[in-house]
């Protein structure tokens, strides 16, 4: 019987999970390094341990101490959100030994589905379709090249031990083959020590779809749909929507029913997503199975009505499954943005500091998951997302508008961020059209970073302008309620400099 969750993680997903326990009637432990101290999920849950200093290897990735302060603070499980431990099958050993529940997979699946190799053999023992490509690299150089020959190029390497986009490398011609393997070898073996490297067939504009699976420990597995994903730039996915606008009724049956028997191939425990790459002729290939939830997960919550963590923290207690497939449908249409502390501007690279100002987007099919606040200081040390950005409505075209209007509403100062590259996003032909796939922001990047259109920078200004001359009344007590009449600030600021451009 699960009472009290220790929460082993940060940012927007500890927000969202400390949510669901205060919902569930559940107790939960917030854990934070020295960076963290005033940060939301602190303040949120019902108690709050420290780790440690900054760094992740010394707070959230430190597994002795993550255990310390669950015993110690009497928790019954841990939820590890994603990312950090939240796939490291030691974490969820090292829980189960202590006596406490680890809310995810067992370790075996986690093993299994982190190892691709291991993971492609199951597939296909499972008769899940697989890229075409190599499961161990034989020996000799004479053999590596025939078998490249006959999946034929381009053909891309792939790190056992990678995933993510980490440890992959593309080979055009035989005269690269050998060369890029060394090097895909030696990189294998510095980022995760196993140079353990298969072959692939290299999909020409693939798209990124998956499908989110729930499975109980009573032999029960279904799927909550779809989710696409292939809006992404450097493997860091920036949109993601559901339902996919490229698969038909048809394709997305098949696919369901493959990542149904992903799932239980590894007597799979909880929620997981199946990844698969879909080429142009709509033909699907298991890529990798991530054993966590997702950043994205909240669009499959929106139009399937299902809390996930409380689903997860359910079937963690031993539950069975309060819905079955026939009770699973997918409703209307969901997009999610990733906004982050970032510049566009200057390469997308990480723009933490302190927000000055936030103003969140609301209204009818509007959901925020963030944990940024007036004043709050986005730290260095980690994934600079401030939050998630998720629109509901009936189609995917007023879906696009209500993603529009809620960009527009959404309000940060203080830290560069996205939030016009997004808006971008949405008004791009490609985009609109659901005609994308996994090489559209590359392919469109230079449209995508045109700079804000004229007004939305007077309106920046004029909301600056405003703010100062809040402070300035603050300050002073000067009433310019006379001299501008009732009118807002704002208003007033964004007219005068929309006509009197300095
Ligand atoms: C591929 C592929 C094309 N062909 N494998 C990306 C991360 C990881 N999930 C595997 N990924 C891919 N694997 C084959 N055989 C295309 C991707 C891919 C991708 C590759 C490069 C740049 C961006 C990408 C986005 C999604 C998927």
């Amino acid at each position: 019987m699960i009472k009290k969750v220790l929460v082993a993680n940060r940012g927007e997903i500890a927000v969202r999970i400390i949510r669901s326990c205060r919902e569930m009637g559940l107790k939960s432990v917030a854990v934070y390094s020295d960076a963290d101290r005033s940060s939301m999920h602190v303040r949120y849950a019902d108690e709050a341990w420290r780790l440690g200093p900054a760094p992740s290897t010394e707070s959230y990735l430190n597994i002795d101490k993550i255990i310390q302060v669950a015993k110690e603070s009497k928790a019954d499980a841990i939820h590890p959100g994603y990312g950090f431990l939240s796939e490291n099958t030691e974490f969820a050993n090292r829980i189960r030994e202590a006596g406490l529940i680890f809310i995810g997979p067992s370790a075996e699946a986690i093993t299994a589905m982190g190892d691709k190799m291991t993971a492609r053999e199951m597939m296909k023992k499972a008769g899940v379709p697989i890229v075409p490509g190599t499961d161990q690299l034989p020996e000799s150089e004479d053999e590596i090249k025939a078998l490249a020959r006959k999946i034929g190029y381009p053909v891309m390497l792939k790190a056992s031990a990678g995933g993510g986009g980490k440890g992959m490398r593309l080979v055009k011609t035989e005269k690269e083959l050998l060369p890029s393997l060394l090097r895909a070898r030696s990189e294998a073996r510095n980022a995760f020590g196993n140079e353990a490297v298969y072959m692939e067939k290299y999909l020409l504009e693939p798209h990124h779809i998956e499908f989110q699976i729930m499975a109980d420990n009573h032999g029960n597995v279904v799927h909550l749909f779809e989710r696409e994903c292939s809006v992404q730039r450097r493997h860091q996915k920036v949109i993601e929507e559901t339902p996919s606008p490229f698969i038909t009724e048809e394709i997305r049956a098949a696919m369901a029913e493959q990542a149904i028997a992903a799932a239980k191939s590894v007597n799979y425990s909880g929620a997981g997503t199946v990844e698969f790459l879909v080429d142009k002729d709509r033909n699907f290939y298991f890529l990798e199975m991530n054993t966590r939830l997702q950043v994205e997960h909240p669009i499959t919550e929106r139009v399937t009505g299902i809390d996930l963590v409380k689903a997860q923290i359910k079937v963690a207690s031993g539950e069975v499954l309060a819905f079955k497939q026939e009770d699973i449908a997918q409703r209307g249409h969901a997009i999610e943005a990733r906004i982050y502390a970032e510049d566009p501007a200057n390469n997308f690279i990480p723009s933490p500091g302190l927000i000055r100002h936030i103003t969140q987007p609301l209204g009818l099919g509007v959901r925020t998951d963030g944990y940024a606040y007036e004043g709050y200081e986005i730290p260095v040390y980690y994934d600079p997302l401030i939050s998630k950005l998720i629109v509901w409505a009936p189609t995917r075209a007023e879906a696009i508008k209500r993603m529009k209007r809620a960009l527009y509403e959404y309000k940060i100062t203080g830290v560069k961020t996205n939030i016009p590259f997004v808006q971008r996003i949405m008004e791009a032909e490609a985009f609109v059209k659901g005609n994308y796939n996994t090489h559209f922001i590359d392919d469109n990047l230079e449209q995508l970073l045109q700079p804000e259109t004229e007004n939305t920078q007077y309106e920046d200004i004029a909301m600056i302008m405003a703010y100062l001359d809040f402070q300035n009344r603050q300050h002073k007590r000067m009433d310019f309620g006379q001299k501008a009449g009732n009118q807002s600030n704002w208003k007033n600021f964004g007219r005068l400099f929309r006509h009197n451009p300095y």
